[in-house]
């Protein structure tokens, strides 16, 4: 036996219904996507690289004409060498600033935020391949590019 007020009630029931599944779909598409694309697996030997990879801001790189960020244009090996080290051995305050906004998936924005004073330095962990030209913002005379690369095995 059906009355008018239970198939209303069941009416509200299947609206219910729907309106949980726009929901969950919502939900999923909105939060769950991106939350997953957010945090990229990243295999274990890109996350703990072979070796440090040191870029020396030489003595005397300050000056125009000097060199600079030494090596100038590595290419550094994703599970290799990923893990960059930029160090200031010069006497003045430098910074390693991309010339236009760049930002690995796993580890966030690239570039020192502030400078890097004598003696300290800067670290960032590639996870990608990308190719990133840099310059120091106070000089912007010094320049170098990175580049990080599939390693072939
Ligand atoms: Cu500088």
């Amino acid at each position: 036996m059906s009355s008018p007020t239970s198939s209303h009630a069941y009416g509200i029931g299947v609206i219910a219904i729907l309106i949980g599944m726009s929901v969950s779909v919502i939900f999923y598409t909105s939060f769950y996507i991106p939350e997953s694309l957010a945090k990229p697996s990243v295999s274990e030997h890109i996350l703990n690289p072979e070796v440090d990879f040191i870029i020396e801001i030489v003595p005397g790189a300050v000056i125009d004409g000097n060199e600079n960020y030494v090596p100038n244009q590595p290419k550094v090996l994703l599970g290799i060498s990923n893990k960059v080290i930029w160090q200031n051995n010069d006497d003045t305050p430098h910074t390693v600033t991309p010339d236009h906004r760049a930002s690995d998936a796993y580890s966030g924005d690239f570039g020192s935020s502030g400078v890097i004073k004598p003696g300290d330095s800067y670290e960032f962990l590639f996870t990608e391949v990308q190719e990133i030209p840099y310059h120091c913002e106070p000089h912007p005379w010094m320049t170098g590019t990175i580049s990080i690369e599939l390693s072939r095995f």
